[in-house]
């Protein structure tokens, strides 16, 4: 029996992968087919792949061509799965011509001709989202790099709005007003300084966008839950691109933690902490204001995600010049764990993340925030266990994707960073912008 195997992804099924099957299928008589799993697929910056992994399995059964089908999850993969099903030949398209030859010490190697005019690159493509910026600050440029990994989308200009930035992005068409934004987009990307954000995204959702927005979206609870309320009522995503929450081993460490591998979680302790200096610190302020408003939300992300947000106490322990916070500590006691968060934008300290638990704690080294490494630790480190996870580029691309994918799935919050979590961050920033059990030194 002459075993053939291939591999894809094989999202948005159409006839050019039904074409490799049948070529597939007609060089052997039993054709064992690799689907990629998610995971595997952003390894390989195949970021905003639209089916599920199991409506492309479903898909690819459908057809009736594979005799069996595996999960690809990692590089190298296809090695180990040659010698272990004994595959006589391997075949994929010839877009990959070249690229599979290492496998000839294996086995054979056969490119079978790819189905011209055809993709689910550009399947996504003709279904593009519409994205107009509003603010032209700084991220805007990482941002615009970001988004040339995803398909799927096009930036159709920008709008520099109250911007602290100046008017350097040349390469895009420049908006007379917001109404000329919302005339000619599906969604809006909003980095607005923080004492604007409300507006423009409240504007943006009247006008019926979908909005994408700088973290935090806002500083004051009720402002927070009106927005909602109108995303909402309107049926339109409103989303924080807060990188963490999108990131694979931010994800992941969540889940671990979460299945009760350092059994109950007691203490969360979540430092972001920089030094601006001068400009830097004067621009910081413009656009975001002190070290709770321009920093928190990260470690309020991992606490919420945790612990919640019904927690019984909160305090505030901050130490301010000239009326800004420059360095501030976020306790929070909740009926059966406590957690806090240390937030600076002119002091420093070691940026890591520790989670302690009944059974272990998880460490995550600084930038915990960039999370691509983290450890499981016990009292006997022999079962230690160290989890490593690629963080692309600035890991903005892993909250547009999923800001796509929330508006394509016709849903109106994903659950990496849900509308409850944007509520408690408000709600935290506002309490301590009102002064609520806040102690200065
Ligand atoms: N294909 C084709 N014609 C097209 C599109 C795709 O013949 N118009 C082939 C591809 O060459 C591939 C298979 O269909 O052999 C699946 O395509 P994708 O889902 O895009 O998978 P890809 O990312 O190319 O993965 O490691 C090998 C890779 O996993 C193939």
């Amino acid at each position: 029996m002459k075993k053939v195997i291939t591999y894809g992804t094989f999202d948005l099924f159409h006839e050019g992968h039904l074409n490799l099957l049948k070529q597939a299928k007609s060089l052997g008589d039993y054709l064992i087919v690799g689907i990629t799993s998610d995971y595997f697929d952003k390894c390989r910056g195949k970021y905003n792949v639209h089916d599920s992994l199991m409506t492309r399995i479903h898909n690819v059964q459908k057809t009736g061509l594979a005799d069996e089908i595996i999960i690809e999850e990692y590089l190298g993969q296809k090695i180990d799965d040659i010698k272990k099903y004994h595959v006589d030949i391997f075949t994929v398209g010839s877009d990959w011509i070249g690229y599979f030859d290492y496998l000839k010490d294996y086995c054979a190697v056969v490119y079978s001709e790819r189905t011209k005019g055809i993709s689910s690159t550009q399947i996504r493509n003709d279904s593009s989202l519409k994205l107009g910026i509003i603010g032209g600050e700084k991220i805007v440029s990482r941002f615009l790099s970001e988004a040339g990994f995803i398909s799927g989308i096009i930036i159709t200009g920008i709008y520099y709005a109250d911007s602290f930035g100046s008017r350097t992005y040349s390469e895009l068409y420049e908006y007379s007003s917001t109404q000329e934004v919302f005339s000619q987009t599906d969604a809006v990307y909003i980095n607005v300084p923080l004492k604007h954000r409300y507006k423009y995204i409240k504007d943006a959702l009247l006008s019926g966008k979908h909005v994408f927005t700088e973290f935090p979206f806002s500083n004051n609870y009720n402002n927070a839950k009106e927005l909602i309320e109108l995303a909402n009522k309107y049926n339109l995503v409103l989303m924080e691109d807060l990188k963490t929450a999108y990131c694979p081993a931010f994800t992941k460490m969540i889940s671990l933690v979460k299945s009760g591998i350092i059994g109950s979680i007691l203490n969360i302790e979540a430092r972001f902490t920089q030094i601006l200096e001068n400009d830097l610190f004067s621009e910081q302020l413009y656009i975001s204001g002190g070290s709770v408003e321009s920093l928190s939300p990260y470690p309020l992300l991992i606490i919420f995600k945790l612990l919640g947000w019904e927690y019984e106490d909160i305090s505030f322990t901050s130490h301010d010049e000239n009326g800004t916070d420059v360095f501030t500590k976020i306790d929070f006691r909740y009926s059966n764990a406590i957690a806090s968060a240390t937030v600076a934008i002119k002091a420093k300290s070691e940026g890591n993340l520790i989670i302690a638990g009944s059974k272990g704690y998880v460490y995550v080294p600084a930038p915990w925030w960039k999370t691509e490494f983290f450890e499981v630790c016990y009292e006997d480190i022999n079962n230690n266990s160290k989890y490593f996870y690629k963080f692309d580029g600035e890991g903005l691309r892993y909250g547009l994707v999923e800001f796509i994918k929330t508006i394509q799935n016709d849903s109106l919050q994903n659950g990496f960073m849900n509308h409850q979590a944007m509520l408690f961050e408000a709600k935290v920033i506002d309490l301590f912008l009102a002064n609520y059990n806040v102690q200065n030194f």
